[in-house]
């Protein structure tokens, strides 16, 4: 028993080495292969104390699920869920994970009756079915979808789910918009798009023409399936760095104009009250912005050495750096950011802390390449007003380390 104790230790620490095959063998992997799918059913028969390697596991099926031992969820309001962020490795949002924002529902759209009809200043307007787009080039890329409006605070207990879930990550496939501007012969008057949705609530957004020749993508695919419904199957528009609201779902319309079409979306919402009594519209880029993820509320932490690990990201373009403060922003180290850094992506960010066990606040911030560094909660305040509104607030996070080791979020108020 001890030596199998032994070979486990080993093998949780080096997943991928050599050693690890000579040890185990071959017969070893074929018993951890099946516990895994086992694991559902010893659960549900109130068998997890038994030892797996003596009962046979359930059979493979049409579609995995995750351990029934992992407990990780998006609590759903009626009009969004948030991607549970201190749940995750890496920077890929498992797509059942992905955070969602819906205004008028999820609608079921069979793709054999769904069309994106392409018109307006164009040579030629067209329609293209999902096998249509599918015909052309298509292009992936990683990058992150954000809220305009994911920023939550005012109490203790939040978690990084509750405060900033509203931004997931996905590998996007699809065709660039600007290939079927070419298909269609956009003219040169036209300077603004609309996107409009099939759901229930028409989604309509007016985007500038440039973004549609420079990096939109209309996407079939996320994580190397088709987008799920939640995301807009069959296909929806994907701005990659903008806010989501504009990244349009179950895209049906694109009308070229020679200017914007000042839809609801963008008029009465969407737009942030800055100082002086004016309103900003068209705000599309995502300001940069990071979260430690680890450690964070509810967690608590012991004295020694912990790896503060988090998310980084900039819709401007790549993250260059981010520090991390573990004394209340007195003063600021380097971060190590896990490769590949991409452009208007995610990234994960790490760094070891020795606790000494004194009550103390830690937070990172980030630089993009434009040279642009996340702000504090009140610099934000102090460029935009008190009646500063929802939208496109990308604050420092702090997280109060307490004597016992709980972990608490530093909540912001607006009137400090
Ligand atoms: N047609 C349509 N598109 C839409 C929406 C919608 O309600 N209908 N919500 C928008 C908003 S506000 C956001 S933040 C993103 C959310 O995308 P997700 O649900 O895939 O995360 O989709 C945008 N596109
Ligand atoms: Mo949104």
């Amino acid at each position: 028993m001890q030596e199998q104790d032994k070979i486990i230790e080993i093998s949780q620490t080096f997943p991928k080495t050599v050693s690890r095959r000579k040890l185990l063998g071959g017969m070893l992997t074929t018993a951890v292969a099946i516990t895994q799918s086992a694991n559902g059913q010893a659960i549900q028969k109130g068998l997890n104390d038994e030892d797996p390697t003596k009962v046979t596991g359930t059979l493979p099926a049409e579609v995995g699920t995750r351990s029934p031992f992992v407990k990780s969820v998006k609590k759903p309001s009626d009009i969004s869920s948030r991607s549970p962020l201190q749940d995750f490795y890496g920077f890929i949002t498992p797509s059942d994970l992905h955070f969602e924002r819906h205004h008028g529902g999820i609608p079921l759209i069979d793709p054999q009756k769904h069309e994106l009809i392409i018109h307006g200043l164009v040579e030629k307007p067209l329609k293209f079915s999902l096998a249509d787009l599918k015909r052309f080039p298509s292009v992936s890329r990683i990058a992150f979808l954000e809220c305009s409006g994911n920023f939550r605070t005012g109490k203790e207990t939040m978690t990084p789910q509750e405060i900033a879930g509203l931004t997931s990550q996905s590998e996007w496939t699809g065709v660039k918009l600007s290939t079927l501007f070419r298909e269609v012969g956009v003219k040169p008057q036209a300077k603004w798009f609309l996107a409009e949705g099939g759901d229930s609530a028409v989604m309509t957004r007016s985007i500038p023409v440039a973004k549609g020749w420079e990096d939109a993508i209309i996407a079939y695919g996320q994580n190397g399936e088709p987008v799920r419904p939640e995301q807009g199957f069959p296909f929806r528009l994907f701005l990659p760095g903008w806010e989501g609201n504009a990244s349009v779902k179950w895209l049906r319309r694109i009308e070229l104009s020679d200017e914007p079409f000042m839809t609801r979306e963008e008029t009465s919402k969407y737009t942030e009250a800055i100082k002086d009594g004016k309103i900003r519209m068209f705000s599309f880029d995502i300001d940069a912005r990071s979260i430690i993820t680890f450690p964070s509320f509810p967690q608590s932490i012991e004295k020694g050495w912990i790896e503060i690990k988090g998310l980084a990201w900039s819709g401007r373009g790549k993250v260059v750096k981010v520090e991390v403060s573990t004394n209340a922003g007195k003063t600021w180290q380097i971060a190590d950011i896990q490769e590949p850094v991409l452009d208007k992506a995610h990234v994960r960010f790490r760094y070891l802390w020795k606790w000494n066990g004194e009550e103390t606040e830690i937070m990172s911030r980030v630089t993009d390449e434009t040279g642009y560094t996340q702000p504090t909660f009140q610099q934000l305040v102090e460029a935009r007003g008190s009646e500063m509104g929802g939208y496109h607030l990308n604050p420092i996070t702090a997280w109060q380390i307490k004597k016992d080791g709980r972990v608490l979020l530093k909540p912001e108020n607006l009137r400090s």
